[in-house]
C-alpha cells in the first residue's frame, strides 16, 4: 500500500503537522536539519523530533535524507570515519524505529534548476531547467574551465544571445536558483550560509576534477559495501535518489540516470535493503527514459516513491507537469505500486506555488497549497486503483466460487 507522506522540514515549518492530518496526509518525511552535514545523529535528537511528530497523531515514516558527505563521494582521506558516523546514524535510527532512509550520490549539487518561479497561463507558477541558462550560468558566470564543450551547438549559440542582454540581476538569479536556494534546505555541500558561494562552489567542483562515471560508482559501492550489513542487521531499507536532472552537468559524473545505472545499483551490492527512491520527477525528465516501464522493472526494490511528472520540451528543457500529466503517467506508476502489496511511502513533489503561496517563506518546490492540490489529485488516482484492484479480485473470486461450484455438481 503506498502511504501517503508529506515532506516536512522539522518544527521550524510554517506548515504545521496540525494541518498535515487535515489533509489525509498520514506519514512525514523529514531529517534532523539542524545536525551539520558529516555528523552524527544522536538517539536523543531523533527520539525528540519522532516524538514531536507523534503527538500530532502522525509518524515519521522516511529520512530525507541522512546526508552522504563529498568526501565519501569523492573519495576523500577521512570517508571511513565519516562512513563510520554514517553506520552509527543508521544504528541510532533503526534504535528508535525508523526504517527507510533516503539519500543521493550526486557530487556537490543535490538537484538544480534554473526558474523556481517559471509563470503558468493559469497565474501559478512552478520550477522550470533552461539548459541554455544553465550553460551561461556554467560558462559567464562560473567560469569553469572547457565549459562549453558540454553543450550542443543549439544551446551555445542562445548562450551567446542571452550573454548580449544579460545583466548583474540574471547572473545573481541564476547564482541563488542554481546554488543557493535549491541548496540551502537539503544539508548538502552548499549551505546558503557562505561568504562567497560561488567561490565555495567552485572549491567543491574542484574536488571531482577528472573523477569519470566509473570511479565514482566504485565509491558508492565503497560505500554501499560498508553500510548495507549494518542496514541488513538493523532493518534499515536505504533508497537512493535519482539525479535530478538526469544528465552529467557541470563536467560532473552521474551514475542514477537510466535503467543500466539502476541495474547496476542494485547488483552492487545485491539486496533487499539496497533500494532506490523511485522519484518520478527526475526519471521523467530524461528523453531517455520510459518511466512507467523502470517502475515495473524495479518495484521489487523501490522503498519509497516520489510521485510528480515533468514534461520534456522539444529543446530539452523541461518544467514540472500537473500530477495528472506530464512523461511519468503517475496512474500507471500507482497501479504497479499498489500491486507490490507492501508499504511504500509516497510523497508528492515540486507542486505549483499558487494562492498565495508564493508569499510565504516555502522552500523552493515546497508550496502548501500547490502540493495539498496535487496530494489530492494523487489521492484520488490512489482510489480509482485500489478500487480496480479489489473488483479485479472480487470477480476472480466469483469465478473461482462458480468453477468450484460447478466441479461439484
Ligand atoms: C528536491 C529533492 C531532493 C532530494 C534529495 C534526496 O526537491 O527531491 O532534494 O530530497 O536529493 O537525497
Amino acid at each position: 500500500m503506498l502511504e501517503k507522506t508529506w515532506r516536512w522540514f522539522g518544527k521550524k515549518d510554517p506548515i504545521t503537522l496540525n494541518m498535515l492530518r487535515q489533509i489525509g496526509v498520514e506519514g512525514v518525511v523529514t531529517a534532523l536539519h539542524d545536525v551539520r552535514n558529516g555528523d552524527v545523529w544522536s538517539i536523543e535528537a531523533i527520539q525528540d523530533l519522532k516524538s514531536y511528530i507523534e503527538a500530532s497523531g502522525l509518524r515519521w515514516s522516511v529520512v530525507e535524507s541522512l546526508p552522504v558527505s563529498e568526501s565519501i563521494k569523492y573519495a576523500g582521506s577521512d570517508r571511513d570515519v565519516l562512513i563510520d558516523r554514517y553506520k552509527q546514524s543508521l544504528r541510532n535510527l533503526a534504535a528508535c524505529g525508523i526504517d527507510t532512509v533516503c539519500y543521493n550520490f550526486m557530487p556537490v549539487l543535490d538537484w538544480a534548476r534554473t526558474d523556481l518561479t517559471h509563470p503558468f497561463p493559469n497565474g501559478t507558477s512552478s520550477l522550470f531547467f533552461d539548459w541554455a541558462e544553465f550553460a551561461y550560468f556554467d560558462i559567464y558566470v562560473l567560469k569553469r574551465k572547457n565549459a562549453s564543450d558540454s553543450y550542443r551547438p543549439e544551446v551555445l549559440q542562445r548562450v551567446e544571445e542571452i550573454a548580449e542582454t544579460a545583466t548583474k540581476e540574471l547572473d545573481q538569479k541564476l547564482v541563488e536558483n542554481i546554488i543557493i536556494k535549491t541548496q540551502g534546505f537539503v544539508n548538502g555541500a552548499i549551505t546558503g550560509k557562505e561568504a562567497d558561494p560561488l567561490q565555495t562552489f567552485r572549491d567543491f567542483l574542484a574536488l571531482y576534477d577528472g573523477m569519470d562515471k566509473n570511479q565514482l560508482r566504485a565509491n558508492l559501492q565503497y560505500f554501499l559495501e560498508a553500510v548495507m550489513p549494518v542496514c541488513a542487521e538493523v532493518g534499515i531499507n536505504m533508497c537512493i535518489h535519482p539525479d535530478d536532472p538526469p544528465y552529467p552537468i557541470l563536467g560532473l559524473p552521474r551514475i542514477v540516470t537510466c535503467a543500466e545505472d539502476i541495474e547496476w545499483i542494485l547488483n552492487a551490492v545485491n539486496q533487499f535493503e539496497n533500494g532506490v527512491t523511485f522519484c518520478a520527477g527526475s526519471l521523467s525528465a530524461g528523453i531517455h527514459n520510459n518511466v512507467p516501464e523502470l517502475a515495473a522493472t524495479f518495484a521489487h526494490r523501490v522503498h519509497f516513491a516520489h510521485l510528480r511528472s515533468c514534461e520534456i520540451l522539444p529543446n530539452l528543457n523541461f518544467v514540472e507537469a500537473s500530477h495528472l500529466a506530464g512523461r511519468a503517467n503517475l496512474v500507471e506508476l500507482i497501479r504497479i505500486f499498489e500491486a507490490q502489496g507492501r508499504r511504500i511511502p509516497m510523497r508528492v513533489d515540486h507542486a505549483p506555488t499558487m494562492l498565495g503561496d508564493e508569499d510565504k517563506p516555502y522552500n523552493a518546490g515546497y508550496s502548501f497549497y500547490g502540493r495539498m492540490l496535487a496530494l489530492g489529485q494523487v489521492d484520488g488516482m490512489m482510489a480509482v486503483v485500489r478500487d480496480e484492484m479489489q473488483q479485479r479480485s472480487s470477480t476472480m473470486t466469483s469465478n473461482f466460487a462458480f468453477s468450484s461450484m460447478n466441479s461439484a455438481v
